[in-house]
């Protein structure tokens, strides 16, 4: 039974979030949200197979491998998979163009040409896991085919977004950050000179009550000017790093991207890969752990991102700042400053919050806005990440703390797995049955069946 919420309550949950997913699965793939994200996404895919690998092991690993067939020849793997039968989504797969500017792109399915936070290897650990310890053995054979696919994506990763060996990623598009509107881009945003572009019209208003609730138009017009000067540059990372106005190391999905190695590593060796590869996906976790902790900053205690463009950190009160708690073998006190940080009054512990979970912008802090999409809502996704690696680092009292306000705010009767909630009111906000919002509501109730 879960300490949470009284039995009738985890069983309706637990139904509801099951019956969203059923909804939105289109057999080999998950729509993140029925209308407003009707594609496939990477690092949805990947957190909705986290929730499914509760019921349905082998479709969460369908999940994985659907999006691995989209991979690039370089590695890597795209932030969206378009489907020609499910439309209506701005930028579509024409405005992308990716397998008419790039050869590396796959000529079959149409896909964007950036990339999201690497967390699949931490959903193939645990679907890896569930295989071992039931003894599905076709699960785990495919996992071993599945494997190679991986090791290109993060080597893609090491090579390409890391290539000065800052131990940090660079992306270039804040949608590569999963976190699109976050202030953590603004200074960088407010740099940019859109020029000439054609004329487009977004698709996103249609489907939220409030326009306040998503990405502004003036924040519209920077995505898709990048999106149009990284066509430009055909989508090669050399030509991009040249001089593209928006490059920035993102300390979030770089303390990802150590824990997918540290993952890939566990799987490797298990499924006895060579010792050469074990060896270098241990040194990437490392590599990448050392990035995000010389990322800290010690007046404002939290990590933070660089931007490349003008050599500074970003100095923003995100939740991205905390993303060091996802990191293994992390030093001890650098977890009890982020640990402080994420109860204390800019965060789970701000005043008149409406339940004590992690918003994704310190309120009070410069950029907040507690509807605006990534200025201020809560997300139960990133709160889940940082419940995740929280876990990891023997915080269990908090983590559980985190995991219960989350449990408690997902079964209020109106709140119908939206993608992120107003902080104080706890209003539900953007889209309703949102996979991955499902997903890990099914992961917190199964917690203390594990
Ligand atoms: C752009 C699908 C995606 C998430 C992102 C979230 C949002 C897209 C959008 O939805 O981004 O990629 O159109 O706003 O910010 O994290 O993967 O759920």
């Amino acid at each position: 039974m879960d300490r949470a919420l009284p039995p009738s309550q985890t069983d309706s949950l637990r139904e509801a979030a099951l019956e969203v997913l059923r909804k939105n699965d289109l057999g080999d793939w998950t729509k993140p949200a029925p209308r407003l994200y009707p594609h496939q996404w990477s690092w949805d895919s990947a957190l909705i197979a986290m929730g499914l690998v509760h019921t349905d092991p082998g479709r969460a690993m369908r999940e994985l491998e659907t999006l691995f067939a989209a991979q690039w020849s370089d590695g890597r793997v795209p932030h969206i998979v378009f489907n020609p039968r499910t439309g209506d989504y701005f930028p579509g797969a024409d405005w992308w163009a990716s397998t008419r500017t790039s050869s590396l792109a796959p000529v079959e399915p149409a896909t964007s040409g950036l990339i999201q936070p690497p967390v699949h290897a931490l959903a193939l650990s645990r679907i890896f896991d569930g295989a071992r310890a039931q003894h599905l053995h076709a699960l785990e054979s495919r996992i071993h085919d599945v494997f190679p696919r991986f090791l290109a994506w993060h080597r893609y990763l090491v090579e390409c977004r890391d290539a000065a060996g800052s131990g940090l990623l660079t992306i270039y598009h804040p949608w590569e950050s999963g976190t699109d509107n976050s202030p953590r881009w603004d200074s960088c945003l407010a740099r940019l000179e859109v020029g000439q572009m054609p004329a487009y019209q977004r698709h996103d208003l249609k489907h939220v009550e409030d326009p306040a609730e998503r990405p502004t138009h003036r924040e519209y017009d920077r995505y898709l000017w990048l999106v149009h000067l990284l066509k430009q540059a055909s989508y090669s990372d050399e030509v991009i790093q040249r001089d593209f106005p928006f490059q920035i190391r993102d300390v979030l999905m770089s303390a990802i991207f150590a824990a997918a190695n540290h993952c890939l590593a566990h799987i490797g060796e298990a499924i006895g890969r060579p010792s050469s590869e074990l060896e270098e996906l241990r040194t990437w976790s490392d590599r990448f752990r050392r990035g995000v902790e010389g990322a800290w900053d010690d007046e404002l205690q939290l990590a933070l991102d660089w931007d490349a463009g003008i050599e500074q950190p970003v100095r923003v009160q995100t939740c991205a700042g905390l993303s060091p708690l996802i990191v293994p073998d992390l030093s001890s006190d650098v977890r009890d400053a982020v640990m402080a940080s994420l109860s204390g009054p800019r965060f789970a512990g701000a005043a008149g919050l409406a339940y004590a979970v992690v918003p994704s912008t310190a309120p009070d802090s410069p950029g907040f806005h507690a509807r605006s999409y990534w200025r201020g809502p809560t997300w139960p996704v990133a709160n889940w990440l940082l419940w995740w690696g929280m876990l990891r680092h023997g915080s269990e009292q908090q983590a559980e703390a985190i995991r219960v306000a989350n449990l408690e705010l997902l079964q209020q009767p109106q709140a119908q797995f939206a993608e992120y909630f107003d902080p104080f009111t706890a209003e539900p906000l953007g889209s309703r049955d949102q996979s991955w919002t499902a997903s890990i509501a099914l992961d917190w109730l199964a917690f203390r069946e594990r």
